[in-house]
This record gives structure tokens, C-alpha cells and sequence, in this order.
């Protein structure tokens, strides 16, 4: 240790001789080499500023057109390695060079340009140009670009007669996803429709493969002089939507220019969901674009030729009628006006009923409307609405419709009616909106109106509890724990008093005893919405993990997050999700979408049909009512192999149909303690002889936990085939219908003392909605806040159909859950 120090020098802080001798030119020396050192941080700050952010090079890309004004358009145009193509295309592209040589914010920076195709009028020609500028000039570029005035005006061609006059030159930033694919064409594709014909194009491999990863598609659609292009996407299947997944995107115009988009597509469609697109020339273009990850089965179009259409609108004369936007339902046309003169008889009034209204565009509040609209005197209307009617106060109304170049929609479907200003709904209960809804809706307790005037200003009936807010709701509704009236006053007289916990069945507990690991309601319910994983002791009520363990959560399983700690409560979830995320926009009535309810199966027997309905659970299990598989007339409806069910099944008519999925039956279990006279126990097991494959249209239901808390209250879907009236016959569309959760106590006095702890009443108190005969045996389905959706029942009994005050009665399903894990092992 002591080596080392010896042979280090100290010089002494007070030896000042030996600093004084040395000082000055050391300081010299310092001084210099910390300039120097400055100058070159400096420089070398400024280079780096200068190479690395100012002046590095930015490569961009741009998509452009411009009209040739001399020039015809020749068939041969739409090859591009036609020697026609090859001399135009030469000629624009020379013309383009120049134009932008003529602009110092442009022509420096220009790399390549490339003609890419021709469409009609006279000539329009498509182009990309590539731009290589450093970052500091990028704005101006841009600006020069975008300046359509200038782009033309600036270059004034040196010869008087130049071989092009042009015209509209227009560019447009591309999309940073394709610009840097520009130049491989492995994957495009040029149709051109055929008269009277259909042309039909599909992503590569489809049916039989996924499109590609990192795939660059284009297929340019064209049709004939003054003809428009009709394109629909038969199927679509692609990745789920997020801001960089997989996307089709439709262009009006053979350019994928931003500003002449139609549409961005992404994620599944329902079959029923219209898309339909249409353009406003003869030329579409249609392109993929696809990530890294992940592949789907892509898409299959057609598309066919259309006369260009007549002015739409016009003078619309009468008592009443109908009109649409163009092509309805299909998306209307960009770049559309119309305006409609509706007229009735003087004397009379008009108004305007749209039933539907999609007129809907991307990141355009509805507040603005300042791209496509509707527009009804000063006022414009946009975005999607449910119906609604605009009146006028004279015999006469001026509807217009605008659209303008990029993303369209599918448009409205509207009616024009004329009425007497004393009496604008004949027959009917007239809203303060307007609207004319049947008489019986006029304080019956449901708001029917949007602005709820039905329900103001009602005398209540001998049935009914008068709200403070004034609406009449049925007696029966007071103190079930649902808010009613809006303002909760039917369920406060029945509240527990302040610091005490009110129980699902009407007892209070002290607010401590809530939570506490004891059942102080006898029903649970006190220690049913605890939160947090805490582990408490089993009960009845509580979640049993796969370890054995006890939480006290409500309703943990396949909610998304884990409760237990093995994450058991998260097992075997691949259930109660709908395959498709975009619905179709049929409006009104209570027909089902295809693949709305893929869990839904109906149960045929042979020579008689559809006779009952079961739920899917697996993919060899069904859940079906015990009253279903009952000997009658003779037939042993308990002998399997009397059943066929169809999965995958929306309309009666279509069970041939390819992803319909028909299978026989192996075997029924009824549950043993089912009584035939008072429908207890009515649950069934069906076991399929060949699993079904899941598809878009065959999907689980997932089966609640026997603690799951279904609240009173609460909406719940029932779905079947059944009859559409008490003693009416069958519907061929799958039907659907809302319904609510009644209060055990309230429907046991309703339904004379009929009701056991295996049953659940759920419906319409006022009448009009319920299942009926051929529903039994099918769904009762519950959306979670999860979204996931839960068999909460199966349809069982009732008195009548849809009558008032005698709700459907349901196999309460959490009651016979450990029967059904006996049976099935699900
Ligand atoms: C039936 O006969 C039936 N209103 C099913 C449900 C209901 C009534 C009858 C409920 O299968």
C-alpha cells in the first residue's frame, strides 16, 4: 500500500513560488484549449443540427391526378404495358417533371414520378411522385403541393402549343402505410367490369387460405364511359379493428388518396350488414393492407357497371309517400345533391318521417355536419339517429341531401305524411317531438316518446303509483329495488333506514353486518357485492376457486380479471362472445341478425320441424327443458333419435345452407325430479353423436356459476322461434325480444303461488313482449358488464303469452348448475 504513495508528488497549496513561475502561460494554454474546445462542441453542435434534423433528407411520397384536356381517351389506356400507355404515359410524366421544376419549393426535391393508370375525362391521368427534402423545406413542399392553383398557373410552358394541356393537378400526402410500397405490383390486380355482367375478386387464397402478412393489394375497377361502379363485399373477415390493423380500404378514384376515401373496413361484418358502395365516375380503386401479425380469410367482392344516375330528388306530390337516398340501402354515392319539393293538398300540413338515418362520417361531430348532411330549412342533420320526424307548418317542405367526396354511408329511408295542424296524429297519441305512437303507449308506464311527453301530465289508473315526477308506473314496481320512476320515489318508502344495508329480499341489516363473511339476509345478498379478492369462508353465496377457495366477490367469473388466486374464475371462458362486431342496421321489429345469437339451436322432430329451442354450451352439450322430451300422443319425444338439432340456424328456410351445422342426437338426460304438473326441475342435457365446429355462427353460451347474482331488474334477451301471438303459428326469423327480471315475491302473487325456487319470472308487466309456445327449451341470456353473455334461463311455462301481468316463467339455471356439471362435466 505505502509503495504506491511514495512515489507520488504533492505540490505543496502554499508553495506559491513554484505556481507564480508556471502561471502564466499555463493559463494561456487553459484558456486556448477550452476556446478551442468550445468552437468545437459548437460546430460540431451546429453539424449535427444542421445533418441530423435540419437538413436531413425526409422521403415522401405523393398520389396525384391531373386532367389532359387535349387528348382522347383509347382502350389500349387501361393496360399499362400497352405501347399507348407507355407513350402517354411518358408524356405526362415529362409534363409533371416540368411542372415541378417550374416550382423552387418543389422541383430540387423531386425524385420519380410514375404514371400509374388512365381513366376517362378527357384524360385523367394517376400518378406517385417521389420527394427526398430536407426536413427544414418539408412544410413548404407540402404547402407547394397542396396549392392546386398554383401548380398549373406557375408553369407556363415556353412553347405556345404545348403536346399536353392540363389541367386540375392535384396531389395529396399518402398514406404513410403504403407510400413505401409503392412500386411492388406483386399484388395488383385491373378488372374491368362487363356489361350486363357481374365480376367477382377476392383476397389471395381466399376461401381456402389467409391473405398474406405485409400484403399490398390493389385492384383497380373500372366500367365503361359514363357508367358508375357498384361494389359489394360478399364476405369479410379481417383483423380485428385497432389504429395499425389489417384494413381494406375503397377509393373513388383509381389514386388511394386520403380525401377520395369511401370507406375504411376492418374487423367482421355481420352477412345482413350492407356494404354496398358506389361510385360517382366510371373507376374504384380497392386496396389491402396488412401487418406483421396475425391472418384472416379476407374478403370476396363483386362489383358490376351502372348508367350513370339521374339527378335524384325532385317534386314529390300527394297525401303521402316515400323517398331514399340513392341506391338505399345500399351507401350512397360521393359528390351527390338531391333535393326533394314535397307538396301536399293546401289546407294540410307536412311532415318528414326518416326511419332510418345513416348519414355518418368519421371524426365529424354531429354538432357540424359540415360534410355529408341532411339539411331541413337552416337546420342540417348528420350522424346515425333513430327515427324522427320534422314538421312544417304549411302544405310544403324542402328536403335536401348532400354528400360530398370521401366516406359515405348507407342513407336514410324517409316518408313525407300531410296531417291537419288540429289533429297531426289521427288515432294516435301525438309526442311533443312530433311523433305518432299507438294510443295504449299514453301513460302505460313506458316512455315511448323520446322526450318522454307520453308519460307527462297522467292520470294515474287503480293499477298504478304516482312517481313525484307525476309518471304512472304499476303498482307492482314499488320497492322491487329497480328506479322506475326516474327519480327513485317508488322505491323510497321502502328503504331501510340510514345506516342499515336493504336486502334483494326486502329485510334491513345493519350497514356493518354487510360484508362481514355472515349471510344476515338469509339470501345472501349482503355479502353478494363485496369487492377485492378478499378469501372469506364458504357459503352458499360464495365463489369457490379451483383451490378450494372462497371469495367474496359477486359474479367473478370470466369478467376479465383475476379473483382467484389460480386465476380459476378465468377458466374456460371461450364462450358468450358474438362473432361479429359490426351488427347490421336493420331498424325496427325483432328479427335477429345472422350470428346475433350463435349459441341458439332449434330442435327438430322428425316429419313435425322446429319444436323447441336449446342453448349451446359445448361443443358436444346443449342445454335444453326436461317438458320438451315428454311422451305425447303417443310419440316418445325422450327417444334421441327422434331429434335433429340445427346449429348456426337464423331462418327456418335456410338449413341447407353451408354454415348451418345440422347434428343427431346421442343422448337426453332429463332432470329426474322434473314434474310434469308443476314444471319443476324442467331442464334438460342433450349430448351431441358429432361435436360442432365454432364459427362465426356457432358459439357457446357461457353457463354462470350457481352463485352468479342475476339482479331484479335487470334486461335479459329470450330468443326462439315460437309463436309470434298466443296461438299463433311459428316465426321462420329467429325473433328476440328484452325483457326484465321480476322480484320473486311480486310474480309468485301474480302467478297464484305457481313459482319454486328452480323458476324465475321475467318479462313485461304491461303485456306485448314475452316467449311463447316453440321458444321453450331455448335462451334466456343475460350481457354481462363484461359484455360476455350468460345462460341465465331456459324457457319454460306460462299463462298464455304476453298477456299483462303474467310474465314468462324461466328454469332459474343457477339453482340447477351442479345438476348440470353432474351430467356434462362442463
Ligand atoms: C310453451 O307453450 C310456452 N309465455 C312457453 C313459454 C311461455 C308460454 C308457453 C311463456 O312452450
Amino acid at each position: 500500500m505505502n509503495n504506491l504513495e511514495e512515489g507520488v508528488e504533492f505540490l505543496p497549496a502554499m508553495n506559491s513560488k513554484k505556481m507564480e513561475k508556471r502561471g502564466p502561460k499555463r493559463r494561456v494554454v487553459v484558456t486556448v484549449v477550452i476556446v478551442v474546445f468550445l468552437l468545437i462542441s459548437l460546430v460540431t453542435g451546429l453539424l449535427v443540427w444542421h445533418f441530423k434534423y435540419r437538413n436531413v433528407a425526409v422521403r415522401k411520397v405523393f398520389n396525384g391526378h391531373l386532367r389532359v384536356l387535349n387528348w382522347d381517351f383509347l382502350d389500349a389506356y387501361e393496360n399499362s404495358s400497352s405501347p399507348e400507355f407507355i407513350m402517354l404515359a411518358r408524356k405526362v410524366k415529362s409534363t409533371v417533371e416540368e411542372i415541378y421544376r417550374n416550382h423552387a419549393d418543389i422541383g430540387p426535391y423531386h425524385k420519380e414520378t410514375v404514371i400509374t393508370a388512365f381513366s376517362e375525362g378527357s384524360v385523367i391521368a394517376y400518378y406517385w411522385s417521389e420527394f427526398l427534402v430536407p426536413k427544414y423545406r418539408e412544410e413548404s413542399l407540402d404547402r407547394a403541393m397542396a396549392d392546386k392553383q398554383s401548380l398549373v398557373q406557375r408553369w407556363n410552358p415556353r412553347l405556345r402549343n404545348p403536346m399536353l394541356k392540363v389541367e386540375s393537378v392535384v396531389a395529396f400526402p399518402a398514406d404513410p402505410s403504403i407510400a413505401y410500397s409503392t412500386r411492388d405490383n406483386s399484388c395488383m390486380f385491373a378488372l374491368h367490369a362487363r356489361e350486363g355482367e357481374v365480376t367477382s375478386f377476392t383476397t389471395p387464397g381466399f376461401p381456402n387460405s389467409p391473405y398474406p402478412n405485409n400484403a399490398l393489394c390493389y385492384w383497380t375497377l373500372r366500367a365503361d364511359a359514363s357508367s358508375i361502379i357498384s361494389l359489394t363485399f360478399k364476405t369479410l373477415e379481417l383483423e380485428q379493428c385497432t389504429d395499425d390493423s389489417d384494413y381494406v380500404k375503397v377509393y373513388n378514384s383509381l389514386s388511394p388518396v386520403e380525401p377520395h376515401a369511401l370507406v375504411r373496413l376492418c374487423g367482421n361484418y355481420a352477412p345482413s350488414y350492407n356494404l354496398t358502395f358506389l361510385s360517382s365516375q366510371n373507376v374504384m380503386l380497392v386496396t389491402l393492407v396488412t401487418n406483421r401479425e396475425g391472418r384472416f380469410p379476407g374478403f370476396k367482392a363483386e362489383f358490376f357497371q351502372l348508367p350513370k344516375m339521374r339527378a335524384c330528388g325532385g317534386t314529390l306530390k300527394g297525401e303521402s309517400g316515400t323517398f331514399t337516398t340513392p341506391y338505399y340501402p345500399a351507401h350512397y354515392p360521393p359528390a351527390t345533391d338531391c333535393v326533394w319539393n314535397i307538396e301536399v293538398p293546401s289546407k294540410k300540413n307536412v311532415k318528414v318521417r326518416f326511419n332510418t338515418f345513416f348519414v355518418l362520417e368519421p371524426g365529424i361531430p354531429v354538432s357540424s355536419c359540415t360534410k355529408d348532411y341532411v339539411q331541413i330549412n337552416s337546420t342540417r342533420y348528420c350522424g346515425e339517429r333513430s327515427q324522427f320526424v320534422v314538421a312544417s307548418t304549411t302544405n310544403k317542405i324542402e328536403v335536401r341531401f348532400h354528400s360530398d367526396q370521401s366516406y359515405t354511408d348507407t342513407g336514410f329511408s324517409a316518408e313525407y305524411l300531410s296531417y291537419d295542424s288540429s289533429d297531426p296524429c289521427p288515432g294516435k297519441f301525438t309526442c311533443d317531438t312530433g311523433r305518432c305512437i299507438d294510443r295504449r303507449m299514453h301513460c302505460d308506464g313506458w316512455l315511448d316518446c323520446v322526450d318522454g311527453s307520453d308519460e307527462r301530465s297522467c292520470t294515474c289508473t287503480e293499477q298504478q303509483f304516482r312517481c313525484q315526477n307525476g309518471w304512472c308506473k304499476p303498482k307492482f314496481w314499488v320497492c322491487d329495488n329497480v328506479n322506475d320512476c326516474g327519480d327513485n320515489s317508488d322505491e323510497l318508502q321502502c328503504s331501510c333506514p340510514a345506516d342499515s344495508f336493504k336486502c334483494n329480499n326486502g329485510k334491513c341489516v345493519p350497514e356493518a353486518q354487510k360484508c362481514d363473511g355472515k349471510d344476515d339476509c338469509g339470501d345472501g345478498s349482503d355479502e353478494g357485492s363485496c369487492t377485492g379478492q378478499a378469501t372469506v369462508p364458504c357459503k352458499d353465496y360464495t365463489y369457490k376457486c379451483r383451490s378450494g377457495r372462497c371469495i367474496s366477490k359477486q359474479n367473478p367469473e370470466c369478467d376479465g380479471e383475476q379473483d382467484c388466486g389460480d386465476n380459476s374464475d378465468e377458466d374456460n371462458c371461450s364462450c358468450g362472445i358474438r362473432s361479429y362486431v359490426r351488427k347490421s342496421r336493420i331498424v325496427g321489429g325483432q328479427n335477429s341478425d345472422v350470428g346475433e345469437w350463435p349459441w341458439q339451436v332449434s330442435l327438430h322432430a322428425k316429419g313435425q320441424g322446429h319444436i323447441c329451442g336449446a342453448s349451446l354450451v359445448s361443443p358436444s352439450w346443449l342445454v335444453s327443458a326436461a317438458h320438451c322430451f315428454l311422451q305425447l300422443q303417443g310419440i316418445r319425444y325422450s327417444d334421441p333419435s327422434l331429434w335433429t338439432a340445427y346449429l348456426g340456424l337464423t331462418n327456418q328456410g335456410n338449413r341447407n345452407d353451408a354454415n348451418v351445422q345440422a347434428r343427431k342426437i346421442k343422448r337426453i338426460i332429463s332432470h329426474p325430479y322434473f314434474n310434469d304438473y308443476t314444471y319443476d326441475y324442467d331442464i334438460a342435457v342433450m349430448e351431441l353423436q358429432t361435436p360442432v365446429t365454432f364459427s362465426s355462427v356457432v358459439q357457446p353460451i357461457c353457463l354462470p356459476d350457481a352463485t352468479h347474482n342475476f339482479p331484479v331488474g335487470k334486461d335479459l334477451w329470450v330468443t326462439g322461434w315460437g309463436a309470434t301471438a298466443e296461438g299463433g303459428s311459428g316465426a321462420s326469423i329467429l325473433q328476440k325480444a328484452e325483457i326484465r327480471l321480476i322480484n320473486q315475491t311480486v310474480c309468485n302473487k301474480l302467478l297464484t303461488d305457481q313459482l319454486t325456487p328452480r323458476m324465475m319470472c321475467v318479462g313485461i308487466l304491461t303485456g306485448g313482449v314475452d316467449a311463447c309456445q316453440g321458444d321453450s327449451g331455448g335462451p334466456l341470456v343475460s350481457v354481462e358488464p363484461s359484455s360476455r353473455m350468460f345462460l341465465a334461463g331456459v324457457v319454460s311455462w306460462g299463462d298464455g303469452c304476453a298477456q299483462r301481468n303474467k310474465p314468462g316463467v324461466y328454469t332459474r339455471l343457477t339453482s340447477l348448475r351442479a345438476w348440470i356439471k353432474e351430467q356434462t362435466g362442463l
